[in-house]
């Protein structure tokens, strides 16, 4: 059976819920899946992420964040080699200006197929786009982090990392987009699908 391994992110920023995790809990009991929480720490997420790839040997792997005020489900098809936190993650390490990986490249591009991905989530109804930035916090840390393995020690291994909006209960007063955990779950799903074919 085709392994696939998908991460998501304790909450951060003062939230209660992160809706990567929340998602991504939905789809634990898939067929071939395995779903991992990831600290929202530049030091231990990616040390969580790379043991749970050499205990799990992964077909396909989808890291999943928040990107609280996007309206859709985001397919990053770039990964840059930079850390700069506008917030402390959670151990209170705010790092500035820093390389990831001091040797590696300026940036990766995804394995995964963005556009058959997006395409795939908005045959399931849902709205998505490709974002060419995930940022330069804990979750662009974690696509570099996927990518740079990926090009230096598992090329059959496919990966990239996904944005989801914030879950509805996020933002009470509606200032701001939001969708539902179980569609984030089905958009997950159809992306998954999407990255096997
Ligand atoms: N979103 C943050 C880190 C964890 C998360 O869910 C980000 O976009 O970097």
């Amino acid at each position: 059976m085709t392994r696939i391994l998908l991460t998501g992110f304790e909450p951060f920023g003062g939230e209660d819920i992160n809706p990567s995790w929340a998602a991504v809990s939905l789809l634990a009991d898939d067929p071939g899946v395995t779903a991992v929480l990831l600290d929202c720490t530049f030091d231990s997420a990616a040390k969580q992420l790379l043991a749970a790839v050499e205990r799990t040997d992964p077909d396909l792997v989808v890291c999943v964040g928040q990107a609280g005020g996007t309206v859709g489900i985001e397919l990053e098809r770039v990964a840059v080699n930079l850390d700069d936190a506008r917030i402390p993650d959670n151990a209170g390490r705010q790092p500035v200006d820093e390389p990831i990986e001091p040797s590696g490249p300026a940036a990766y591009f995804s394995s995964l197929p963005v556009k058959e991905c997006v395409a795939a989530v908005r045959a399931a109804g849902l709205p998505a786009s490709v974002s060419n930035s995930a940022g330069t916090y804990v979750c662009n840390h974690i696509a570099y982090t996927l990518a740079h393995l990926i090009a230096t020690e598992r090329p059959t291994l496919r990966g990239g990392f996904v944005h989801v909006p914030y879950a509805p209960q996020q933002v009470p007063s509606g200032n701001q987009p939001s969708m539902a955990v179980t569609d984030a779950a089905n958009g997950l799903r159809a992306v998954v699908a999407a990255a096997l074919a």
